[in-house]
């Protein structure tokens, strides 16, 4: 009966993991998932969702089914931290979603039913799971210029002119922040003139903000979205919460869509219930509770934002710890990139076999495409990281 059912090759990243877990070599380093680990390489359990967690404890009760959508306090507090006061809530319809990819799958399909020839652009290189996931809505996916492995950073002109070409109504994915895999990202007067080009030539933008809070800061962070809703522009938005709180099982995320007026948003919502009821029904609890419990609590929202702004700052110390060390062993070398990307990724120009001699001779475990999780490096790990790279560089 299954005999044309062909193996899974496995997916790039997750493989990876699983190899690292087998290792049995005691001094591995793992700088390939995107995960977010404390000094002590522990994925830390955040102080404001352990305090919601209790108090929640207490009030345990039914559990019935949420609707389609979601949780309401959740969904509320979710738009206000995505959008701000950009553009009135009833504009928006916003669902709870299972993580960032949820909500990118309610949103590709919910693009294959209203803008089914539309092609879904994302840029040149981006997480191997957009490819995955719209084309299994059945859309079209194309890539766009965006890197500039010469600079390390955004290749803003061919960027720029790629968004010219496209098609009036064609979707154009874009990273809010912490571009994945290259953390090179656009500023905010670049964002300027994207957001231009995207009006002027009736593209459909859909932002990916899997790292809200990592790039400048959770407000800053959220700027492009922000600055295209202000400007008019209607849009998706589909943001995680795997990072920011920590909460990476729990698969909570979101997927907004910004529409012309009240009515639009609420025949929206109602479409994406659709979608959701033919999905899975309706999303699990728990997550959503703690994160609305915090999001709702001016403390706990204050000490949330706090330990996440230390968090950001762990991996920017890690940026400027892993460059100055990779200086010192290679003074002939250009590290620069590392400390001119942002997030918790960087590009780092290894190429398939030096990623590979890096894992085989050092057990550190960089991503075949050469990107490194800076989120991932501690105080502990970045000696034998830069040793690992200097011994396959040889600079
Ligand atoms: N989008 C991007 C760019 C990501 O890097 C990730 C996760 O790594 C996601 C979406 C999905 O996030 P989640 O784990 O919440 O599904
Ligand atoms: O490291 C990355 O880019 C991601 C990590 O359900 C990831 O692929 C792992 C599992 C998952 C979503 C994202």
């Amino acid at each position: 009966m299954f005999k044309h059912v062909e193996p899974f090759p496995g997916d790039p990243i997750l493989t990876l993991n699983e190899q690292f877990g087998a290792d049995p070599r005691p001094n591995k380093v793992n700088l390939s998932i995107g995960v977010y680990l404390n000094d002590a390489g522990k994925m830390p359990a955040m102080r404001a969702v352990l305090a919601a967690e209790t108090a929640l404890a207490a009030d345990l009760g039914t559990r019935p089914y949420l609707p389609m959508e979601g949780n309401a306090a959740y969904r509320k507090a979710v738009g206000a931290l995505t959008f701000g006061d950009a553009v009135p809530a009833e504009r928006i319809a916003v669902a709870q979603t299972l993580g960032g990819s949820g909500a990118l799958k309610v949103g590709g399909d919910f693009i294959a039913r209203y803008f089914p020839q539309a092609t879904v652009w994302v840029s040149d290189p981006t997480w191997d799971n957009h490819h995955s996931i719209f084309m299994g809505c059945g859309l079209k996916v194309k890539k766009y210029r965006y890197f500039d492995a010469a600079t390390g950073l955004v290749d803003f002109m061919g960027m720029l002119s790629a968004l010219e070409a496209m098609p009036a109504g064609d979707v154009v994915l874009l990273h809010a922040c912490c571009h994945n895999p290259t953390g090179a990202d656009l500023d905010a007067q670049q964002w300027r003139e994207v957001a231009a080009l995207v009006k002027r030539r009736g593209l459909l933008p859909f932002f990916d903000m899997a790292y809200q809070g990592f790039g400048k800061g959770v407000d800053e962070d959220a700027f492009p979205i922000r600055h295209f809703a202000a400007e008019g522009i209607p849009l998706f938005t589909a943001t995680s919460f795997s990072k920011n709180f920590s909460l990476y099982g729990e698969r909570c995320g979101s997927l907004s869509v910004v529409c012309a007026d009240a009515q639009q948003a609420d025949n929206v919502l109602g479409q994406l219930k659709a979608t959701i009821r033919r999905n899975y029904s309706n999303p699990p609890t728990h997550g959503a509770r703690i994160i609305a419990r915090v999001l709702g609590d001016d403390a706990l929202c204050a000490d949330w934002r706090a330990e996440l702004e230390g968090m950001r700052l762990r991996v920017a110390t890690m940026r400027q710890n892993l460059y100055a060390a990779l200086r010192d062993r290679m003074p002939d070398g250009n590290f620069e990139y590392l400390v001119r990307q942002t997030g918790m990724f960087s590009y780092t120009g290894l190429t398939p076999e030096e990623v590979a001699s890096m894992r085989a001779e050092s057990a550190v475990y960089l991503v075949g495409s050469g990107r490194l999780c800076i989120a991932a490096l501690t105080d502990a790990t970045i000696a034998p990281t830069a040793d690992a790279m200097a011994r396959v560089l040889k600079l």
